[in-house]
Order: structure tokens, then sequence, then C-alpha cells
């Protein structure tokens, strides 16, 4: 269906759940997934409180944040987080994504999901089938739009200095 290794750049992605969601499996896959399109991984597991989503982004700053969530809950954890995200300065720029079952009524609540958590701070909301758009849309973000850029230089100068 996708053909591995065609990313251009290799992202650094922090993987993470939103706070309540104890399912892995779902973590696991994605893994899997965006590893096998060349991208370097680090996953957070489930239950990631906010801070310590913030303290890895401070870590490691990705390239990009990819949110898994598929309790039902994750448009009211996403929302909060990426608030929280975007409100501090290491992870204001930093893209970021959410995807999975984000409530409880499936595809019927999709849109409005969206809109809430776009307008909260994320670059993009994906379906719970979205597989293929997701990594088309890390591949894009390569060569890399400017605030992400602006990101990957910081990180490069951390590493160099
Ligand atoms: C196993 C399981 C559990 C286990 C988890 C164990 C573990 N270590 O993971 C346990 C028993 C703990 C559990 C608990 C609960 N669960 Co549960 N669980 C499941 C179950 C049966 C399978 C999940 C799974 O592993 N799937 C395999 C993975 C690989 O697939 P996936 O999760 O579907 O993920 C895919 C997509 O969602 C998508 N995706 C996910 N994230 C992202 C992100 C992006 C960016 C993109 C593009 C795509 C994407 O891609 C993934 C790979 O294909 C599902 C039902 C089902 N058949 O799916 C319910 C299910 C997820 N659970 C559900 C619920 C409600 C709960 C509980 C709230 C139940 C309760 N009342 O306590 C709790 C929540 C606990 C918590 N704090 O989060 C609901 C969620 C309902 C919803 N969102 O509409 C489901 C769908 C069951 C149902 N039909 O009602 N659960």
């Amino acid at each position: 269906m996708f053909g591995a290794m065609e990313a251009r750049y290799k992202l650094r992605i922090v993987l993470t759940a939103t706070s309540s969601d104890s399912h892995t499996w779902n973590l696991v896959y994605l893994q899997l997934l965006l590893e096998e399109h060349g991208h370097e991984v680090i996953n957070l597991g489930p239950c990631v409180p906010d801070d310590l989503l913030l303290h890895s982004v401070r870590e490691h700053a990705p390239d990009a944040v990819v949110f898994s969530s598929v309790n039902g809950h994750g448009f009211l954890d996403g929302e909060r987080a990426i608030r929280t995200l975007r409100s501090e300065p290491d992870g204001a720029f930093t893209p970021a994504v959410i995807g999975g079952k984000l409530g409880i009524l499936g595809t019927a609540q999709h849109e409005a999901h969206s809109a809430m958590l776009v307008k909260a701070g994320f670059d993009a909301v994906f379906s719970d089938g979205a597989l293929e758009p997701l990594i088309s849309y890390l591949r894009d973000l390569s060569p890399v739009p400017a605030a992400a850029s602006l990101h990957r230089s910081r990180r490069n100068a951390e590493v160099a200095a």
C-alpha cells in the first residue's frame, strides 16, 4: 500500500498518547509504520501527562509530534495538551497532528472535533483510518516549512554547541 523508506528526510517524531488513554497497540502500530517510512520515533507510551510531553519536546526537539488516541476522550485531552504545548516556546511551532478514535460517535463527530482541535493549535487532524494521509503529510514536512526548519536549526545548534 505505502512504499517503505520513501521519506526524503528522516524526521524525528515524538509519538504520544493523550493523558487519559491507556491503549497501547495503536502506538506500537504507528511506531512501526513511521519507522518503516524511515523516521526516528520516540514513543512516549500511554497516558502521557502534559508536562511529560512538554519535557520530551524540550529534550528531543522533534520535527513533529504525532498524537494518537482511541479511548473517546482524545478531543478533550488533545485540546488541552496542544494548548499547553503551544503556550511554551519549545512547542509553539513544532508541527503537531492528532488522529484515531477521538470521540465516541465515530465519524459523525470528526468535522466538529477537527475544527476545534485545529483552532486549539493542531496543524492537522486525521480520521481513524487515515494512515496514508498521515504518511503523506509527514513526507511533505521535508523539505520543511519555515517553522519546523527553525526548530531543527535550533536543535542542530544545540547539538553543535
Ligand atoms: C484492547 C482494548 C482495550 C484494552 C487496551 C489494552 C492495551 N494494552 O492496549 C483495555 C481493556 C485496557 C481497554 C480499555 C478501555 N477501552 Co478499549 N479497546 C480495546 C480494543 C478491543 C482493541 C484496541 C486495539 O488494540 N486495537 C489494535 C490497534 C492496532 O488498532 P487501533 O487501536 O484501532 O488503532 C488504529 C486506529 O485507531 C488508527 N489510529 C490510532 N491513532 C492514530 C493517530 C493518527 C494520527 C492516525 C492517522 C491514525 C490513528 O490507526 C491505528 C492502527 O490502525 C478496542 C476495540 C477494537 N476492536 O478496536 C477497544 C476500544 C478502543 N476501547 C474503548 C473503550 C471505550 C475503552 C474504555 C473507556 C472502556 C472502559 N469503560 O473502561 C477503556 C479506556 C481506558 C483508558 N484509560 O484509555 C472503545 C473506544 C470507543 C470510541 N473511541 O468510540 C473501543 C473502540 C471499543 C468500543 N467499540 O467501544 N481497551
